[in-house]
């Protein structure tokens, strides 16, 4: 027996210094400690970097110079961890090659951070994934946000989706997270809030929309990881749907569908592209983009019902 204990010694050693061996919810773990280290420099960057470049990220939006200071200053957190393979970014063509490791990360550096002209709030989001990308939600292995409101918050759950419970923490000034309550979305929901121009919206989800305007009350701000953090609060649907002039949405699955589809399942919520969950959606390319409805179950049930009646 000393023999074998022996060998799982040398395992447990190999296991350390191998990055490529390293369990993957482990560097899920220290991928949202990174995300959430790095969140008091990218806020302390922000005042001075309102202004727009001349440039485009690769999903043709303008892109600001927080953009680009909060991507590089994560691709430096998260590319430098043991286990983390790859890097991507909404603000990036393509991914990057971190080194060794079967670990990706994708990221939203700063979400709605046309938010930013008006100072109000917006997020950076991390989506971790075991596996190449592009990779389906079911390949998450944690996601989470930083909501820089008026408190720096993250919200964040590890593990398989269908096992992840998500937690909402306080981001002190050092860059710790400190566990606040689990995020469980209230029965009674109450809130609302739709991306995209009225006259933009297909005719199913207009329908939609005037059944539960009724029922709920509108608050929408621009920014989704805010938008989805006031669903979680109170209850009620969060939506960037399909439009007229762009059937896929605006959205794009790797950096913040998938995510947030894993945070509001989590919760106890439904996400959902109008047929299926945004988890179950093969994924077909890094910017891919998907039309994304996440909230309540009865209310996310209600909206596929709606988008099936008039198809
Ligand atoms: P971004 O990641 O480039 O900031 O774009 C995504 C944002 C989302 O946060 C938000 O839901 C949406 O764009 C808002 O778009 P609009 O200004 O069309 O309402
Ligand atoms: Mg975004």
């Amino acid at each position: 027996m000393e023999g074998s204990d022996a060998g799982d010694e040398a395992a447990r050693d190999d296991d350390a210094t191998d990055p490529a061996a390293r369990d993957p919810v482990a560097v899920a773990e220290a991928a949202l400690d990174a995300v959430a280290a790095a969140a008091p420099e990218i806020r302390a960057g922000l005042p001075g970097r309102r202004r727009y470049l001349d440039d485009e990220n690769p999903s043709g939006e303008d892109v600001l110079a927080a953009d680009v200071y909060a991507d590089e200053l994560l691709e430096t957190a998260l590319g430098d961890l043991d286990g983390v393979g790859t890097y991507a970014s909404e603000e990036r063509e393509s991914a990057v090659d971190a080194g060794e490791g079967s670990v990706s990360v994708a990221v939203d550096p700063l979400d709605g951070s046309s938010n930013l002209a008006s100072n109000n709030p917006m997020g950076s989001i991390v989506a971790v994934y075991d596996g190449p990308l592009p990779a389906s939600g079911r390949d998450l292995v944690a996601a989470g946000f930083v909501l820089y409101g008026p408190v720096t918050t993250m919200v964040a759950g590890v593990g398989a989706p269908a096992d992840a419970t998500v937690h909402e923490y306080l981001v002190t000034e050092e860059g710790d997270r400190e566990q606040l309550e689990r995020v469980r979305l209230p029965d009674d929901p109450t809130v609302y809030g739709f991306g995209g121009r009225v006259p933009d919206w297909p005719a199913d989800f207009a329908a939609y929309v005037d059944e539960i305007e009724d029922e709920l009350k509108l608050r929408y701000g621009g920014a989704m990881i805010a938008d989805v953090s006031q669903v979680l609060s109170y209850g009620g649907v969060f939506a960037y749907p399909a439009l007229e002039s762009a059937p896929d949405g605006k959205l794009r699955l790797q950096f913040e569908g998938n995510p947030v589809a894993y945070l509001v399942e989590g919760a106890g919520g439904r996400s959902s592209d109008g047929a299926r969950s945004l988890l179950d959606i093969e994924a077909t390319g890094i910017h891919q983009r998907v039309p994304v409805h996440v909230g309540n179950a009865p209310l996310i049930e209600r909206l596929e019902t709606a988008l099936d009646d008039v198809r």
